[in-house]
């Protein structure tokens, strides 16, 4: 059973994840008015990402017989400076979504609340994964740059990250081309 409290926290933080979901895919729309293919794809993902997060605190919410609220989600921004602005904005919001996870994460341990706890470990895993990806993707941008060719470049990047083709990791390893 979950404290009033604590469904409250769960709900906020459902909304959020519905939120990070339109937010990815209205920048996968602004790239794919750009003509950046790679990088609508590579948000578009995110976006189904986030969408299944949303659903995973939906899904226990009401496993543990509290009703998940779906609630008025802020529209995202539609405007972007350049790819570099895009990945710049998406780190900064992962950090705050990061600080949230971590603040139920708190509050369920001090309520001895281990199975929702245990639940979040998850989130916190996967929020430490997402702020690697994006700074690494960062990286990369700041090392190709913007100008010239360097944009079709982080572009097609990214198609390769987005299809699954390989891992940021993986391209950023000494001797990978
Ligand atoms: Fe849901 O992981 Fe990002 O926000």
């Amino acid at each position: 059973m979950l404290s009033a409290a604590m469904t409250d926290l769960l709900n906020d933080q459902l909304n959020r994840e519905f939120f990070s979901s339109n937010l990815y895919l209205q920048m996968s729309s602004w790239a794919e008015a750009e003509g950046l293919d790679g990088c609508a794809t590579f948000l578009r993902n995110h976006a189904d990402e986030e969408m299944g997060h949303m659903k995973r605190f939906y899904n226990y919410i009401n496993e543990k017989g509290a009703m998940a609220i779906i609630g008025a989600i802020d529209a995202p921004q539609t405007k972007f400076k350049d790819i570099k602005d895009v990945f710049e904005q998406i780190y900064e919001h992962e950090q705050h979504i990061t600080q949230k996870i971590h603040e139920i994460v708190k509050a369920a341990f001090s309520e001895g609340d281990m199975t929702t706890f245990n639940f979040l470990q998850y989130f916190v895993a996967e929020q430490h994964e997402e702020e690697t990806l994006v700074r690494s993707i960062l990286d990369r941008v700041k090392i190709i740059g913007l100008d010239g060719k360097g944009v079709f470049f982080i572009d097609q990047e990214l198609a390769r990250y987005g299809s699954g083709e390989v891992t940021v990791a993986e391209s950023m390893a000494p001797g990978a081309e």
